[in-house]
């Protein structure tokens, strides 16, 4: 495929940096360092340093003061950071700038967020709809990667665009018509993936295993509570599930049963608008989940506004229908009893855990196995006459979908929830593979 940029593949320790202008934003960019400080790792990115700039102004050359610019660029490379990254959005002169003046890969916040969808997107539509963010991201940024060629071509200036006639120029505007088709393209294709996914979601609903898929902002500490509940259970080790994406893993809950727990890519503090569209079909994984585990951090003081928005885009993409746990995280770094008292009481039914301690997972594992065990799964029966109880039973408690007779037997086939075929079993034909079909609802309520 046609490369948007020559950006180092082997990155292995980033600066980080975040400018702050006002000083009113400096609560939240603490918070907003460390997510990003998340999200690097997630990258696969060591992070080394973490700085947080003051600036009285907006400088157009490098956001910050010339003084300052040099200063980081020096502790970068002092500090054998191969890479800086932005918190703030750089524009592509800027980045530009940055990168001749460290002499390393400078990227911002909106390229790591890129790179995190660009490894996570399953669906076709998740692929595409990412592949549409690079590309505009990446147009404007294109003289980058023919700069050089001026600069070899000997036609003078070299500084940023000075060069105007040069090989690279000319590159340039090719590669910037070609990227333009891709994009039309792709807009194309995004169509009519969209009017296929209505059927790709009935054939997932197929799922012989239940699944539920762990949502929340970065950060709230998801892939811990995963790997935590999850022990040793690596899923390659499972033929059965070898086909699932490999964030998904097997739970063995206390009473036995098994459950499917999917990590899903985090919800990040104001998501670049480009990549709402992204983030949102990335997501929509989730959507295929039996249930939907919502993680948030306690210890947040902006937990209830991140609630929201979690749950208004689960409802956008349909989810709305969905059971949902609220789950409050990192308990053990909340020191004020009366918070947590606050939030169960705004948020009842809540399960209060700390992923990293253990405390409050046996509590949601039980909840996991009550969800469960209210699964409206099909069966068939095979009741003896005399037990006529029991026929009502089902015709009373259950959806029942079709009576025959043989012999002295009825044979009854039904949607029945799992305390009424727990109580049935014994008639049960045989364990049917598909959970609930289309006319059921997951969670009957
Ligand atoms: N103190 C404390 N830290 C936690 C807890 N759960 C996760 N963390 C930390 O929070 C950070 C983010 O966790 P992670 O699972 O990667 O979050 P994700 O982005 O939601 O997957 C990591 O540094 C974890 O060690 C917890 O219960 N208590
Ligand atoms: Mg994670």
């Amino acid at each position: 495929m046609f490369e948007v940029r020559d950006k180092p593949q082997m990155v292995e320790r980033a600066m980080l940096v975040r400018i702050c202008f006002d000083k009113r934003e400096e609560p939240e960019a603490d918070s907003l360092l460390t997510e990003l400080e998340e999200l690097v790792r997630t990258l696969g990115i060591d992070v080394g340093e973490s700085h947080l700039v003051r600036s009285r102004e907006i400088h157009k050359k490098y956001l910050c003061g010339t003084g300052k610019a040099a200063e980081l660029a020096a502790k970068a490379r002092a500090t054998d950071c191969d890479c800086i990254v932005f918190d703030n959005e750089l524009a592509p002169a800027q980045q530009r700038e940055w990168e001749e003046l460290a002499d390393m890969a400078v990227i911002d916040r909106e390229e790591v967020i890129l790179d995190i969808f660009a490894q996570r997107a399953q669906t076709k539509e998740a692929r595409l709809q990412v592949e549409l963010a690079r590309m505009e991201y990446a147009l404007p940024r294109m003289a980058r990667m023919w700069q050089h060629l001026d600069r070899e071509g000997g036609s003078g200036g070299g500084q940023g665009g000075g060069a105007a006639r040069g090989m690279g120029e000319q590159q340039i505007e090719v590669d910037r018509r070609i990227a333009r088709r891709r994009i039309d393209r792709i807009k194309v294709e995004l169509d009519t993936v969209r009017k296929q996914r209505a059927t790709q979601r009935k054939e997932r609903q197929k799922q012989a295993v239940p699944l539920a898929a762990i949502v929340g902002y970065t950060n709230a500490g998801k892939s811990t509570l995963l790997n935590r509940l999850s022990g040793a259970e690596v899923l390659e080790a499972d033929m059965l599930f070898a086909t699932l994406d490999p964030t998904t893993r097997r739970v063995e809950l206390p009473d036995g049963q098994d459950l499917l727990l999917s990590d899903t890519v985090g919800f990040v503090r104001n998501l670049p608008h480009r990549l709402v569209e992204a983030f949102k079909a990335t997501l929509e994984e989730a959507v295929m989940a039996d249930f939907l585990v919502h993680v948030l951090d306690a210890s947040d003081p902006e937990v209830e506004r991140f609630y929201e928005t979690t749950l208004r885009v689960m409802a956008e993409l349909g989810a709305e229908e969905k059971r949902i746990i609220t789950v409050f995280n990192k308990v053990d770094r909340v020191t004020e009893v009366a918070r947590l008292t606050a939030l169960a009481d705004r948020y009842p039914g809540s399960v209060f855990i700390s992923a990293v301690t253990g405390q409050g997972l046996e509590e949601l594992e039980q909840r996991f196995a009550e969800i469960l065990s209210e699964r409206v799964r099909r069966r068939r029966f095979r009741i003896p006459q005399k037990r006529g109880d029991l026929v009502a039973l089902l015709h009373a408690e259950s959806k029942v979908l079709g009576t025959e007779y043989e012999n002295d037997e009825v044979l009854v086939e039904a949607l029945v929830g799992g305390a009424l075929d727990g109580k049935l079993r014994e008639f049960a034909e045989r364990p049917s593979p598909e959970p609930a079909s289309e006319e059921a609802p997951v969670s009957p309520e």
